[in-house]
């Protein structure tokens, strides 16, 4: 009786695991949708955060690498949250941004949630921004954002 126990939780033990091999526990953080708007030596960078794993995480901090004819640069990065006070849109620096386990948070700015990375810098010089998003979880999203729209290098 006791050893039938025993089989039946070394069973679900073993399918909780490969559960686990073959959904993957834990985040599994995506980014798509991804738009630029540039300014005067400022972008924002947004896109929608999307969660499709078992435990929430949060993006911890933002790298964004420049190219351009003249090369490569490391440039100035920061996530924003596009707040109101008193009537005035304003933007905050902020640590983290989270997003729940099958959830999706809209980084659009005042389009979505409010929140978006910043970049600033000479950008002109660029055509392409690579974009290193360090999650909470240890684990890094990846992708390139372009100018769309005024100022952009694609415009003829
Ligand atoms: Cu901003």
């Amino acid at each position: 009786m006791v050893k039938a126990l025993y089989i039946g939780v070394a069973v679900l033990v073993a399918a909780a695991v490969a559960f686990a091999v073959v959904f993957g526990v834990g985040s599994l953080p995506e980014v798509s949708d991804i738009s630029m708007r540039k300014g005067t030596n400022s972008a924002g960078i947004f896109f929608d955060l999307h969660n499709r794993g078992f435990l929430r995480d949060c993006v911890v901090g933002v790298e964004v690498l420049g190219e351009g004819h003249m090369g490569e640069e490391v440039l100035l990065a920061e996530l924003h949250r596009t707040v109101m006070e008193d009537n005035v849109m304003k933007m905050v620096k902020v640590d983290k941004v989270c997003v729940e386990p099958f959830s999706t948070v809209k980084m659009r700015g005042a389009e979505g949630e409010g929140y978006h990375v910043m970049v600033f810098g000479e950008l002109e010089h660029f055509d392409s921004f690579h974009v290193h998003l360090k999650m909470e979880s240890g684990k890094v999203i990846h992708f390139y954002a372009q100018p769309t729209g005024a100022g952009s290098q694609h415009t003829h």
